[in-house]
């Protein structure tokens, strides 16, 4: 095992066993959410996998180790510290581990730390992805290559539409990866379950992801696996209201010229602020229902390996 890896007592013991861990990122701590409901949602979200037979991973860097398993003080430091611990994607490790610094998981190093730790389903709430305007920004994010290379299976709520789906999902099929709904032909739009852009397949139950998952894995195809989970119908925002505020927030973010790593963090603010919390509150409920299907997807696999 790589000298900078420090695997949890309980998360190791769970992968020794063959019983399902389900990996959870940092940024969302960090970044994507206020202090203090980061730290509840992060709690809930553990607690919630718990609840559905799976140990959770909440991956971070800590000192300049890559953890796998952080204790509730740890969640609670990076929650507290917010925007000052450094947003980590995949070019930063080599600095901040030499360093011994702290950095908050992306979906991108989330993905290869767990994957270096044996662990294949993470559940979390948004991936980044082709931003609106890329054709001449160029902002597209690190998280498209990582699922084009890592092998580890992501449920999320599908994208938001900071981003620009289409080419998002371009991206994806370029790269080879899968990109499936749950329970749903359309992706879905985060804060909404509907986008108008279809999905390559839909799957209705934690033991076909399994399936498709594993078939992957056994022929040797690298890269992951895209889930994409629509929020629960009782928590979905109105379409119109979602659409105004991520318009506004994108022009504000236009006009003060925010770039390159700032750009999703102040969209996320941004957009909380306009809904008065109402996307928040969203953003909460749809980590919660993806930790549920993360957990019993990882059941599942860990029944196909015996
Ligand atoms: N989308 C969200 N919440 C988040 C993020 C995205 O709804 O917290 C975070 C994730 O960590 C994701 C990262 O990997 O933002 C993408 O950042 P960028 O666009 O800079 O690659
Ligand atoms: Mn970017």
């Amino acid at each position: 095992m790589n000298k900078y890896l420090s695997i949890s007592e309980e998360v190791q013991n769970a992968l020794n066993n063959n019983k399902p861990v389900v990996a959870l990122e940092s940024t969302i701590i960090s970044h994507g959410m206020p202090y203090p409901q980061n730290v509840e949602t992060a709690l809930r979200v553990e607690q919630t996998i718990r609840e559905n037979g799976a140990t959770p991973a909440t991956i971070a860097i800590i000192g300049g180790k890559l953890k796998a398993g952080c204790t509730p003080e740890e969640i609670e430091y990076l929650g507290k510290k917010g925007q000052d611990v450094i947003k980590a994607s995949r070019r930063d490790l080599p600095v901040l581990i030499a360093r011994k610094e702290d950095g908050a998981t992306t979906v991108t190093t989330t993905m290869i730390i767990a994957a270096m730790a044996g662990i294949r389903v993470f559940a979390t709430g948004g991936i980044g992805g082709v931003h609106r305007g890329a054709e001449t920004t160029m902002d597209i994010s690190a998280d498209l290559e990582e699922l084009a290379q890592t092998p580890v299976m992501v449920v999320c709520a599908g994208a938001k539409s900071i981003l620009d789906l289409g080419l998002t999902l371009e991206y994806l099929e370029t790269k080879g990866v899968p990109v499936i709904g749950y329970g749903t032909k359309e992706l879905p739009a985060f804060y909404t379950r509907h986008s108008g852009f279809g999905v390559d397949y839909r799957i209705d139950t934690p033991e076909e992801l399994a399936q498709a998952f594993n078939a992957k894995l056994q022929m040797g195809l690298k890269g992951g696996m895209l889930v994409t989970n629509p929020i629960p119908e009782e928590y979905s925002m109105p379409a119109e209201i979602i659409n105004k505020a991520i318009d506004q927030a994108v022009e504000e973010a236009n006009r003060l010229g925010i770039r390159g790593k700032q750009s999703t963090p102040f969209l996320l603010a941004k957009i909380k602020d306009i809904t008065g919390g109402d996307s928040l509150a969203a953003n909460i409920q749809l980590v919660l229902n993806n930790a549920r299907l993360a957990a019993k997807t990882a059941a599942a696999i860990t029944h196909l390996d015996k």
